[in-house]
């Protein structure tokens, strides 16, 4: 395992570093990105693993494939979003948990849509790129530093390396940096540059859009089929809004998705979904952001017993269950979901 050492102080700064590269143009980047890798050298490639960094792993696994004698991706974070399993496994990107891997079995590091500080797993790696699209952070510096924010999505950046290296991306990998730009764009309707959109459109003709369809639609396991019966059996609809409470729950995931579900129902404002999960009550609001604010509700009505808030059409509390009046923490139905919203809600 590499350790940070003294000498680090008296390197150039990341800043100068990585104003240098944004300089660069595609080719000269590419370039000088190659040139850190020899042969004999065995890679690591650290993200925390997203359909973006994942998508970004698997380009700069191609670019290197048969420049360098090993190349691994590995990731700190647990994939627990069924989406990004079924990115994964569909795709086939070869991913293994960071826990595990023996730092010291590799000669050369990259860290991906992500900066040091970022996780504490990565502080003691001195990594050799950065390459990602996060705002600059201070306190580390690598010999390659690629950190270009306006980007919406980091594959975007990779996609310029792959196109200046005269590389044409298979299927999996076209789908992956596809996916991978509608999720950290929310689908262009967050930060988006026109590098984003030219490059969205020069893969929309090399993705397999059955297996885009099934990655995009993958979002209930099997076993969570049945809250669907207990949303059905258990919401109420008062006034264009519907309340209902779940029940028990071992993933909150599940409350979005029937959260999502039920706002297509004509005519309905509001939908508040609760469930509880261990020993918490967690509320997930949506509406049509028409004169509402389901952030400020959150908070209004269970700020005062745990953390609540979120944006316009989208909110969630996650209440302790015993900072609930005494009358609510036991047996928690639809109706004392309304009964705490009554007030608030004409
Ligand atoms: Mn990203």
């Amino acid at each position: 395992m590499t350790t940070k050492n003294s000498k680090e102080s008296e390197s150039p700064s990341n800043n100068k570093i990585a104003r240098h590269i944004k300089r660069l143009s595609n080719k000269e980047r590419l370039k000088a990105f190659l040139s850190l890798f020899k042969r004999e050298d065995r890679v690591l490639i650290v993200i925390v693993a997203d359909p973006d960094s994942m998508a970004s792993a698997f380009a700069v696994k191609r670019l290197l494939s048969r420049r360098v004698s090993e190349i691994t991706i590995c990731h700190p974070n647990q994939i627990k979003r069924l989406n990004n399993i079924a990115m994964r496994d569909i795709l086939k990107i070869p991913l293994q948990p960071f826990r595990g891997t023996k730092r010291d079995e590799y000669s050369k590091f990259i860290l991906l849509d992500s900066q040091p500080p970022h996780k504490k797993e990565f502080l003691n790696i001195n990594f050799d790129a950065v390459i990602d699209h996060h705002p600059l952070t201070e306190g580390w510096t690598a010999s390659f530093i690629d950190v270009r924010e306006e980007y919406g999505a980091n594959c975007t950046m990779l996609h310029e390396y792959l196109k200046a290296a005269r590389i044409k991306p298979s299927a999996a990998l076209a789908t992956a940096m596809f996916y991978g730009i509608k999720v950290d764009t929310h689908n262009f309707t967050h930060r988006a540059t026109p590098a984003d959109i030219l490059c969205f459109q020069t893969l929309f003709k090399r993705i397999n859009k059955y297996w885009l369809n099934k990655i995009e639609q993958s979002d209930i396991r099997k076993a969570e089929l049945k809250y669907f019966r207990a949303a059905f059996s258990n919401l109420k609809v008062k006034k264009n809004r519907i309340y209902c409470h779940i029940g028990r729950v071992t993933n909150p995931d599940i409350l979005v998705v029937i959260a999502d579900f039920l706002t297509h129902v004509h005519d309905i404002g509001w939908t508040i979904i609760s469930g509880q999960v261990g020993e918490k009550l967690i509320v997930i609001f949506r509406c049509d952001g028409y004169r509402k604010n389901a952030g400020k509700l959150a908070q209004r009505v269970l700020g005062q017993y745990g953390p609540a808030g979120g944006h316009k059409e989208s909110a969630r509390a996650e209440i302790p269950m015993k900072n609930l009046p005494e009358r609510l923490s036991k047996d928690f139905e639809t109706r004392h979901l309304i009964r705490l919203f009554m007030k608030h809600l004409d």
